[in-house]
This record gives structure tokens, sequence and C-alpha cells, in this order.
């Protein structure tokens, strides 16, 4: 390496050591309208959560009262773990009072929470699951926090915030925290996917990944394949399909935040179908589906409820679930070509029976 060389990569590494999370989202918010520009405190707000729940999590098992549950039971029927609690307390108090967000809407929370105080100027809406693969925490393995940023529309005085039942389009940005052997944060305001990395010497998220694509093919298939005599049979079918062919390898960890971030980086396909008893699936669509499907589309790569456009579902509920097909494009295309597939045999069989 010559002197210019190593000049020019010290240069190069410094540049990228001094990206932090919020000088990025101020390069992004420039070709925003002057209104959006406090999108970047909603950001810095969204990067203090993650960095106390990183630090809780880095200690859960020495901190009284962070592991197991908490003997209650959440309005999706699950049973709740004492870190959900925290996480989504978390999001409340780090928004409280910032005079940003008017509301904040959780996978933990029956009804949003307001912040009436926020409300003359914080037009926004969080949207969160605040601890995605809770069931990894106490074996300490990875989980996630997924994020959406949606505009009020109306003043919602009923308090029913029938405003947020729109499609995955409408979101303004969309991110996850990716709490592992290091702590990602990933988000878009849809013009690309980016990826940092916590510093917790700096306490900042600096730049790791710009522009992220997903390959178009990858090997990775992911899903629970203990729910196979569950399924539909087309589902069955493809992953007949994965496991006569060669190039296929499967990859599970119960946690969408990790397993979706290696689609992510990787390529393949993440499902989480529906069965024939619940046909919607398990995931959520405002707190977890619509942000990822956001942020695959702004990769290149897409996500599909197996017939529709997942970012085209308008949820009829706040806590609606839709089945999840997401990943590189060709994939994903292979799945819905299989349900297209068992959709026609069954509508023969129908038409021959009568
Ligand atoms: P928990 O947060 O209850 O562990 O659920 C996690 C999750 O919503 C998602 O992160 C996983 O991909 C999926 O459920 C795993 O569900 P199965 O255990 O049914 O495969």
């Amino acid at each position: 390496m010559t002197d210019v060389d190593r000049s020019s990569a010290q240069e190069y590494s410094l540049d990228r050591d001094c990206t932090t999370l919020s000088r990025h989202v101020l390069q992004e918010l420039q070709s925003f309208s002057a209104e959006a520009q406090d999108l970047s405190a909603v950001m810095n707000r969204i990067a203090l959560a993650a960095k106390l729940i990183s630090r809780r999590l880095s200690r859960a098992g020495l901190v009284e009262g962070a592991l197991g549950f908490t003997g209650t039971v959440n309005v999706q029927g699950e049973s709740v773990k004492r870190m959900d609690i925290y996480a989504n307390d978390v999001f409340i108090s780090v928004f409280k009072q910032s005079g940003l967000v008017c509301r904040l809407a959780s996978e933990e929370m029956e009804k949003p929470y307001y912040i009436p105080e926020n409300c003359p100027i914080g037009r926004y809406t969080l949207l969160y699951d605040p601890i995605d693969g809770s069931s990894n925490v106490d074996i300490n393995l990875n989980v996630g926090s997924i994020f959406s940023i949606r505009r009020q529309e109306g003043d919602d005085l009923d308090g029913n915030a029938r405003d947020l039942l729109q499609h995955g389009r409408n979101q303004i940005a969309a991110g996850y925290i990716l709490y592992g052997p290091s702590t990602m944060l990933v988000y878009s305001m849809g013009k690309g996917v980016h990826s940092f990395t916590l510093d917790p010497s700096l306490g900042e998220f600096i730049l790791n990944n710009e522009n992220i694509r997903v390959p178009d093919h990858g090997p990775i298939y992911s899903v629970n394949e203990g729910n196979f005599w569950q399924w539909e049979e087309s589902i069955r079918d493809y992953i007949r399909y994965v496991h006569r062919h060669e190039g296929y390898t499967a990859r599970y960890s119960g946690a969408l935040v990790g397993d979706f971030h290696r689609i992510l980086m990787q390529g393949g396909v993440f499902l989480y179908p529906g069965t024939v008893k619940k046909p919607e699936g398990k995931l959520r669509l405002l707190y977890e589906t619509a942000p990822l499907a956001f942020l695959m589309e702004q990769a290149g790569g897409r996500a599909s409820t197996g017939t529709q456009d997942l970012l085209d579902v308008v949820p009829e509920a706040l806590h609606a679930r839709t089945p999840l097909v997401i990943g590189s494009k060709e994939d994903v295309a292979l799945v819905e070509s299989f349900i297209q597939e068992g959709a026609r045999e069954s509508q023969e069989t129908a038409m021959t029976r009568s």
C-alpha cells in the first residue's frame, strides 16, 4: 500500500466513523419539506430508546426483574414478558413531552397511548413492536424492536385511531433495531435502506451499510416447519420443492427481526403463512409486517401475503394480522406461484363437485 492509498483509506474510515445516524437522517431530509424536518428528532428519540433497551438486554441476566413473565396476558392473548413491558415503557417515556409524537400504538397496548401535550405540534404517530421475539430473551438469543412512523390524519376525537387503518405505502419511515452480538439500527425514509451499528464506547449509531440491496435470489428459506401439517397443501408443496432441490438451506431463529435481517443481507425468503385454522397467520400488520415490507421494497425485494402485495393491505383493526412472504423477488414469486397453483386446483375441484 502506498502512502497515498493509506491516507485515503484512513480518511474513508474516519468519514465512515463520523456518519452518525443523526447526521445521516439530516442528509436524507434535505429533499423533504421544511415541516418534515422534525423527523430527525423523532429518529433521535427512537435511537435513544434503542440504546436504553440494548443496555437493559446486555445485563438482563444480572438485573433483578429483567427476565421471565409478568403473569399477565396482552391484547393478543399472549403471555407478557417483563422485557416487553420495560421496552414498551421506554418508547413511551422517550416520547413524553417531546413535542414530536401525538400517539404511540404498540403491539403491547390495546389502544394507542395519547400524549395530548405533544399534539399541537407533533402530528406523527409511532407504531412499534417493543420486543419482537421475546421468547429469545430468557435464553440470551437475538431479539429486536420494529417501528413505523405515520402521519396523523384528522383529530382522532373518538380516540379510535381509525386513520391508522391505511395501507403500508403511507408509512413515512420504518425500521428495526436488532439486539444481537452488536446492536444495529436499520431504517428507511423511502430513499433506500441503511444500517448503523451502535458503538457503545461513543454511544452513537455509526453508519455501516448504505443503500442495502437484497439479492434477487438467495439460498435461505426461513419458516417454522413445525407448523407443516397446519398449513394449506400449497405451502407444504413449496416446502417439499425446496427439500427436493439443491441450493436451499433453512434458518429460523424465532425472532422475526433476526430472520428478516439475514434475508435482507443474504437473500432468500422468510415465510409466516396462515394455517387452515388461522388463515391470517400470527404477525401483526401495523407493527411487524408493514414496516418490514416497506424496508424490503426499498431494498429491491418484495413482500406479499401470498396473494397480494403486503403494502396494499388495508387493516380492518389496529391489531390485524397478515400472512407474510418476504425477501428476494424471485423467491417470493416462487412461493406465490405455489399458492396460486393451490388456489387454481381447489377451484377446479370445487367446480367438478358442483
Ligand atoms: P414472541 O415475541 O412471542 O416470541 O413472537 C415472535 C414472533 O412474533 C416473531 O418474532 C417470530 O418470527 C414468530 O413470532 C415466531 O413464531 P413461532 O414460534 O410460531 O414460529
